[in-house]
């Protein structure tokens, strides 16, 4: 690989304490192809690895009384600095995935695109000690829910950045002309074939070859306005 295209490649570090759970998603269909065309890199950091003494334990019982676990400080932030040691540069972003953090849209997966690198941080039970928040720069939720890990909303959000990474979506004007990234528009209604289906038709405008009267049509028939 050339040492330009090694300089543009994103690199993502994730941590968490089930790291199989990437597997499927990161080494299939669009993920993957992104890694083997040197865009982007993915490195799972096992939290489980930082665990203390012998169980290598990585949650406690909360001050004060209540139920669950909570994560504590020490694995958590000494596997954030061993993410920075491995890191491309002196100031990588830290992302905790929570459901209190701001939330997760099509203007934050475009701010993150621009980075160069981000260590998503995974957690799991009730949350994380509080002065952990001492060591990450941003928490970012995908929803007003709540999951049972940060796993998922990290897989949310390296998907919707990894597409945004140029050249990612090979050939298509792609991510540019399309739905979110103009900032006003979602998508118009895709038809592909065959012609009929079980009575339904394609409209006849999309048929016509008329390329003017087609971009009329797709704008006419955009399915929402973004807020
Ligand atoms: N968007 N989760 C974080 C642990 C936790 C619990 C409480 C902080 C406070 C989520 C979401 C999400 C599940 C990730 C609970 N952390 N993350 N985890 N929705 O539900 O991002």
């Amino acid at each position: 690989m050339s040492p330009a295209r090694d300089q543009n490649k994103m690199k993502i570090q994730i941590i968490s304490l089930f790291p199989q759970m990437f597997e499927k998603v990161l080494n299939a269909s669009m993920l993957w192809k992104a890694q083997k065309a040197g865009l982007v890199e993915y490195k799972l950091i096992n939290l489980r690895d930082f665990g203390l003494g012998p169980r290598k334990q990585v949650d406690d019982a909360p001050y004060g009384g209540g139920d669950g676990m909570v994560l504590r400080p020490e694995p958590l932030v000494a596997a954030i600095e061993a993410a920075k040691l491995k890191a491309k540069s002196q100031k990588p972003k830290v992302v905790l995935m929570s459901p209190s953090g701001v939330m997760f849209d099509q203007a934050k997966a475009r701010e993150l695109a621009k980075l160069d690198e981000m260590i998503l941080v995974c957690g799991r039970y009730e949350g994380y000690d509080e002065r952990v928040s001492e060591f990450v720069d941003e928490q970012v939720s995908i929803g007003n829910y709540v999951l049972t890990g940060g796993e998922l909303p990290a897989m949310v959000v390296i998907d919707a950045v990894t597409r945004l990474i140029p050249g990612v979506l090979g050939g298509e004007t792609s991510a540019l002309n399309e739905s979110f990234s103009q900032p006003s528009v979602l998508e118009h209604p895709h038809y592909t074939r065959p012609e009929e289906f079980r009575g339904l038709k394609v409209p006849e405008v999309l048929l016509s070859g008329d390329h003017a009267k087609i971009s009329n049509w797709r704008r006419q028939n955009q399915k929402r306005l973004q807020k």
